[in-house]
């Protein structure tokens, strides 16, 4: 019998020894240090990022795939397996990696100044500083260019005023990526936590994603030097190069989730007994397994594609597309046929399936819905964007 699902398809066979050895560690750690825990932060809407955020980053998980400023520069293919361990406990911890490497480490890595890049990156690697990243808007969400959030001169400084809604992290970050429309066009600036002007209130009573901080961020004539400004950006191109990097991490991070919807399933079914027998033992539940394995494998084949593309230095924006809608659609659907596998006890915490569904919700929804992806694939197909 088959104990690793993607075995049907040899995938372990495609990777090297320093990417096995890299997810075997990410897998003992989630294993001994989240997987214990999860059902309760879950439950309480609670994690401990602040206890957490240092051990992942020992681990060499923030910033994991950036070059240099003490980031450890592993391959994209690793950075991505990194990602599919952690979400295999939960989305929200893959978040929480996701937003501090992809997005605001990697916004100051690619767009930001030496000075900027020493002040930071380090602590953020060592996960001392956590740091958030807010694009979305209460009135812009897939259409950030219709931001209302606005920076104005005045002297050496910038006066910013707008809401930031929907951001990870937010409430407890002591750095935050803030992106702005100017005169000129977009711009992307360092805030720090106690600035004033800046607040981040956290958004309660989610049903998904509950492992995970989520806030706004008010801005009210929050005054930054102009010494905190991104310098090298100045279109929506500055945060939309960030976006690629968190959907690629979604790419594999969703899979997780998925196979360890698969792995519960596949287990529950051979203890439970209905009508007699095993429930593994029915051909009904041998073709749903069957079909959602063969689904997750194909999905890890191609999150290994687009993998060694991004590591040649060859993927392109719209392949990340590919790759973000397929695996978040596939993860979600198997996340809920799992779930009917385990009855009425797939309905409690217990299990994993419906947690993962559950947070699949968000997972498709941000970093580009399932949608804006359906647009960005028409739009490579026929040359004509559709978004408008
Ligand atoms: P458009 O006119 O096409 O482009 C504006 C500028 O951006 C450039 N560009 C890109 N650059 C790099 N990567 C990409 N993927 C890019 N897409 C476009 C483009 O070349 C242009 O540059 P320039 O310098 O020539 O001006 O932009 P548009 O306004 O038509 O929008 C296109 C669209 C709809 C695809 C884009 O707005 C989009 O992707 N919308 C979805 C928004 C989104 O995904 N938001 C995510 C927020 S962050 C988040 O959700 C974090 S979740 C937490 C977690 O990950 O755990
Ligand atoms: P809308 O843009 O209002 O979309 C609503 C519906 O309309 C969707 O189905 C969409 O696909 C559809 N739609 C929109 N435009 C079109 C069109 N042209 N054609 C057809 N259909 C269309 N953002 C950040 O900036 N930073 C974060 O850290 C962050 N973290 C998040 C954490 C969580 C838990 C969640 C749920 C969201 C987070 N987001 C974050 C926000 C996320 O990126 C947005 O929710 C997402 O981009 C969608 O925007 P929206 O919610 O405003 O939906």
């Amino acid at each position: 019998m088959i104990k690793n699902v993607l075995d049907l398809t040899n995938f372990s066979a495609l990777l090297n020894d320093e990417e096995r050895m890299l997810q075997t560690a990410m897998r003992e750690f989630a294993d001994k240090s989240l997987r214990p825990n999860i059902q309760d932060w879950y439950e309480n809407s609670s994690l401990p990022v602040e206890q957490l955020s240092p051990q992942f980053g020992e681990l060499g998980a923030l910033g994991m795939h950036l070059e240099g400023y003490d980031c450890p520069g592993t391959s994209a293919v690793a950075y991505g397996l990194a990602c599919m361990e952690i979400e295999a406990v939960d989305s929200g911890l893959r978040s929480f990696v996701s937003v501090q490497g992809s997005l605001a480490m990697f916004a100051i890595h690619h767009w930001g100044s030496e000075e900027q890049k020493q002040k930071y990156l380090p602590k953020m690697a060592a996960g001392e500083y956590i740091g958030c990243f807010g694009l979305t808007e209460p009135d812009a969400g897939s259409d950030p260019a219709s931001m209302k959030t606005r920076a104005v001169r005045d002297g050496d400084d910038w006066i910013l005023n707008g809401t930031k809604m929907w951001i990870t992290n937010s409430p407890i970050a002591d750095v935050a990526v803030v992106w702005a429309r100017t005169d000129e066009g977009f711009a992307g600036f360092i805030l720090e936590k106690g600035m004033e002007g800046f607040s981040a209130p956290e958004i309660q009573k989610k049903l998904s994603l509950r492992a995970s901080i989520t806030g706004e961020i008010v801005l009210d004539n929050c005054r930054v030097s102009d010494a905190q400004r991104l310098p090298e950006v100045s279109t929506l191109r500055g945060p939309l190069t960030c976006l690629n990097e968190a959907r690629y991490g979604i790419i594999w991070g969703a899979l997780g989730a998925a196979r360890d919807s698969l792995e519960t399933a596949i287990e529950y079914t051979e203890t439970r007994n209905v009508f007699g027998k095993s429930l593994s033992s029915y051909q009904l539940t041998q073709a749903k397994l069957a079909d959602m394995a063969v689904e997750l494998n194909k999905s890890t084949l191609l999150a290994l594609q687009l993998g060694r593309l991004k590591d040649e230095g060859k993927l392109a924006p719209h392949q990340v597309s590919v790759g973000k809608l397929n695996s978040t659609r596939v993860a979600i659907d198997i996340a809920r046929q799992c779930r009917t596998l385990l009855g009425a006890s797939g309905i409690t915490l217990e299990y994993s399936p419906m947690r993962h569904a559950n947070n699949l919700e968000s997972v498709l929804t941000y970093e580009g819905t399932a949608e804006m992806h359906q647009l960005i694939i028409g739009q490579a197909l026929t040359d004509k964007p559709a978004f408008r």
